[in-house]
């Protein structure tokens, strides 16, 4: 074709395109969506008929899902809201930047909440709903690391005082601080999800959500207005369980729940989609799993271009444009937006000319824009049938300057300077003068000021203050004797096994007329391998549709019976999915006010091994309930594979330190243990190549006060310190020695100890570890990074008694000197221990030991790390 005919081409498809829009205009006009829906219905069969096969797409183009003419008027006010909105922002960055100020690399997080501001803020003056009209609340799933702009709206509610916004990543400091993520561990009055580990809140999100729907279909939740809501980064859904599980909120039509995806475009290092586009990826992903997808890509500066666009040239150009080309033009000029986005073609370039570069460079994104962020929340709360995800496009570290706005480094950056600060500040319209600016001082107007007189009497509308973490529920009543009492004495001589005991012992607590209601079985599809399927009929399986087939087996005793008020939640395989329902449940008295008692039973390999860091954060945020691994034991389960023989889930059980893990042998233990669980007391908490070389031998060679400290990692430096404390004011002569390896003294021990006992006529081989130190002299004082069963785990093999410091209990953001001294390994504990170990020598008397705590600053009544 000749440039011309190629021309005249381009001009007919422009007619014939024109034509077909207005015929539809007025088909919608007329006829409605829905009428047009089934004409589009229509002309696609139509045209697969003919033979023809259309490119299929699981993608809108890219613009806004809401149009201006569907957009609801914003309530609210939008200039105050703007001005807590900036408030937020300040305090939010001052906080990180002051606590790196004090102390280099404490770290924290400015870009990511400076890009989602917009997203927080009008959900908590207009959505977020402490309380509903019928007694529900919504359960929100803050982004992790968003936590700095979560806590300065609480200091600015008044919530938080100066102190501690002071003592952000300090926790231990003075008058106390904040955690860094949100912990409710760490801040039970607070936080109530932890999220920041990568895809674990849009899990867990979900499966809330479903756990609602089923305390309501069982009559055990009788409100059921609350909305849970999740906010991930659109780096966080490259998760595996970001996605894993959004198939069950379709099937389960859970319109109780809403994803907000801040789509920055970035995530730590750069591009989340460099050669693509993470909006159009997401949608194609929520679409087809059948979920409300409603893209909020451009604010109101583009509504007019955008409506002028009738040929669709802007968003066909939109949608050509990949994201890491879009976030340069973020950081670019106005001129370069001008050449590089509209440039490409004559007409687009026109459509711009009444705009100079200036005007060009400011044109928002959706996500900044509250009036489009409102829209889209009003769609997704309204909605029904399906749950929602709203995809909002942003950039990262917006307001931070050119060295942090949009730029691929913006993640990491902790502070920005004087010049930005003050970009910042007149840009956001904060009252600190340029004299102050350099500290970036706090900023709270006083409790009268419109602002703070605004946002709370927007939360008041809401129900109260968000977030907010309480026991809600009353403390469960300890069960009677008499429900385990056939178990204490045992099954008379016959032999059963613990699992056997358990689904008797879990049956009959099912009957039971004061908890049965409230027991909850969790399975992921190996009820039968445990003998449960009793309990199918018994109590039935959940489905929030009840039963809408004839089962197979129905003229069988034990069927499978699906009930809307089913009491077992058959998770089908999924480990994951299942030990987020029991999240779920074993926080229903925090989040609900609702006593239920999770059994989550699992093949024991596919426990703590399989989903370990939910476990973890099951921990944090003080899930109660019983795990439960069945066919446990590697030498028991005789038959199955490597991937069944567990040996080992009760070590993996050590590092949570409220995990309590039993391995039972008897029925009446087992008695003891469920008893003692669900009607546990409050407060009632009981808890280099070989391995190892002489790193440094005591110089004082005649002194009679010896020791040998074994140190690790880190922690090694804090023993050579403790070595020389020693020396000069205790007169105590130290080897230190360098461990590198517990695990490798570990195997060597056992390896030993093996070959001894099926060589028992020849010469016994030595343990490396006990080799070591056979010959050494002195107290044995092991320290590390790690929780102390290391150490302990080689003791046996060592000559004289050991005593392990370790880092078991939960941590807490701080700086490393006073972590350390918080579980108690820097040099003066290990000076301490070793201390403690010539007392019991009977080298020294309590009275020089007792000296030397308070010599060496150490506070007897410091509360316990392991337990706090
Ligand atoms: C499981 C896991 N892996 C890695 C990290 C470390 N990490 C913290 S934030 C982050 C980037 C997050 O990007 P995105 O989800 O897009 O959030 P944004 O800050 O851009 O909003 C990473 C890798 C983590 N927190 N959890
Ligand atoms: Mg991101």
């Amino acid at each position: 074709m000749s440039p011309t005919d190629q021309s005249v081409q381009v001009g007919l498809e422009v007619l014939e395109t024109r034509e077909w829009l207005d015929s539809l205009d007025y088909v919608l006009e007329h006829g409605g969506a829905e009428r047009a829906g089934r004409l589009l219905q229509q002309l696609e069969m139509h045209t697969e008929r003919s033979g023809y096969r259309l490119p299929f797409s699981a993608t809108t183009p890219y613009q806004n899902t809401i149009p201006p003419s569907k957009q609801p008027p914003f309530p609210g006010s939008q200039a105050l809201e703007r001005r807590i909105k900036s408030l937020v922002r300040w305090n939010a960055l001052a906080m990180v930047m002051r606590a790196n100020k004090r102390q280099e690399g404490i770290g924290g997080h400015i870009s990511t909440y400076a890009s989602a501001a917009t997203l927080y803020e009008v959900a908590f003056d207009h959505f977020f709903r402490a309380q509903t009209p019928d007694g529900d609340r919504d359960l929100i799933y803050f982004q992790g690391h968003a936590s700095p702009g979560i806590y300065s709206r609480a200091f600015i509610e008044g919530r938080i005082t100066e102190k501690q916004l002071e003592n952000f990543r300090r926790e231990l400091a003075e008058g106390g601080g904040l955690s860094s993520y949100p912990h409710p561990w760490l801040m039970p009055n607070f936080w109530e999800f932890p999220t920041v580990s990568m895809g674990l809140g849009p899990i867990q999100a979900i499966y809330q959500a479903r756990f609602n729907r089923y305390l309501e279909n069982r009559g055990l939740k009788p409100c059921h207005q609350g909305k849970v809501w999740c906010f991930p980064g659109d780096g966080e859904m490259d998760e595996p369980e970001s996605l894993g599980a959004i198939t069950l909120a379709s099937r389960e039509k859970l319109d109780n729940l809403i994803f907000v995806i801040n789509c920055n475009l970035q995530r730590l290092d750069g591009p989340v989609r460099g050669n693509g586009k993470i909006i159009q990826e997401l949608e194609a992903a929520f679409r087809g799993a059948g979920w409300n997808v409603i893209k909020v890509i451009w604010g109101t500066d583009w509504d007019q271009l955008i409506e002028k666009d009738r040929d669709g040239l802007l968003v066909k150009r939109m949608g050509e444009m990949c994201d890491g080309q879009y976030q340069k033009l973020f950081v670019e000029t106005g001129a370069y937006f001008r050449k590089n986005f509209f440039g490409t073609d004559p007409r687009l370039l026109k459509m711009v000319e009444h705009l100079s570069d200036e005007q060009l460079a400011k044109m928002r994104l959706g996500g900044h824009d509250p009036i489009k962020v409102y829209a889209a929340y009003k769609a997704a709360v309204e909605h029904r049938g399906s749950p929602t995800v709203v995809l909002a496009k942003t950039i990262k570290g917006y307001g931070l300057g050119e060295s942090g706005e949009g730029r691929n480094i913006t993640h990491q950056q902790k502070k920005i300077n004087d010049a930005e600060l003050m970009i910042f500040r007149s840009r956001f319209g904060i009252p600190i003068e340029d004299e102050s600016l350099h500290d970036a001082p706090f900023y709270r107007p006083p409790d009268d000021s419109a602002e703070v007189r605004y946002m709370r009497e927007r939360r008041k509308q809401l129900g109260g203050y968000l977030p907010e973490r309480k026991m809600r529920a009353p403390k469960l009543e300890p069960l009677g004797e008499e429900v385990f009492e056939e178990f204490y004495s045992g099954a008379e001589d016959r032999k059963v096994s613990t699992t056997m005991v358990f689904v008797r012992m879990l049956a009959k607590l099912l009957r039971d007329p004061k908890v049965g209601k409230l027991i909850v079985p969790i399975i992921p599809d190996e009820a039968r391998t445990f003998g449960m399927e009793a309990l199918f009929r018994q109590v039935g399986i959940y489905s929030s549709v009840g039963q809408n087939y004839e089962p197979v087996d129905m003229d069988t005793l034990l069927y499978y019976k699906e009930a809307k008020d089913g009491q077992i939640l058959e998770e089908g395989i999924t480990e994951a999915g299942s030990i987020s329902e029991f999240i779920a449940a074993g926080t229903s008295p925090a989040n609900h006010g609702i006593n239920v008692i999770p059994f989550f039973v699992f093949y024991s390999m596919f426990g703590l091994q399989r989903v370990g860091d939910l476990a973890w954060a099951a921990g944090d945020q003080r899930a109660k309930g019983f795990l439960c691994g069945g066919t446990a034991g590697r030498t028991t389960l005789a038959g199955e594979g490597l991937q069944h023989q567990d040996g080992h889930s009760h070590l993996l059980a050590y590092p949570i330190p409220n995990l309590r893990a039993y391995d039972p042998a008897f029925a009446y233990e087992l008695a003891v243990i469920i008893r003692e669980g669900i009607g546990m007391p409050e407060g009632a908490r009981e808890g280099i190549l070989r391995g190892m070389y002489r790193f440094r031998a005591a110089q004082q060679k005649e002194s009679k006060l010896r020791a040998q400290l074994l140190g690790s990692g880190a922690i090694l430096q804090e023993a050579i310190k403790a070595a020389d404390i020693l020396q000069e004011k205790y007169n105590v002569a130290a080897d230190v020695w360098g461990v590198t390896s517990y695990k490798e003294l570990y195997r060597d021990g056992n390896a030993c100890e093996r070959w001894n006992m099926l060589h028992p006529d020849e010469p016994q081989r030595t343990p490396f570890v006990n080799e070591q130190l056979a010959e050494t002299e002195g107290v044995l004082v092991a320290a590390s990074d790690y929780v102390k069963a290391l150490p302990e785990s080689v003791s046996q093999w060592m000559p004289r008694p050991l005593i392990a410091l370790g880092t078991d209990g939960y941590g807490r953001s701080e700086s490393r000197a006073a972590l350390r001294d918080f579980f108690e390994v820097d040099a003066k504990h290990i000076v301490l221990a070793t201390l403690t170990g010539l007392m019991r020598e009977g080298k020294l008397d309590a009275a020089a030991v007792k000296m030397a705590v308070t010599d060496l600053g150490i506070r007897p009544d410091k509360p316990d790390p392991f337990a706090s």
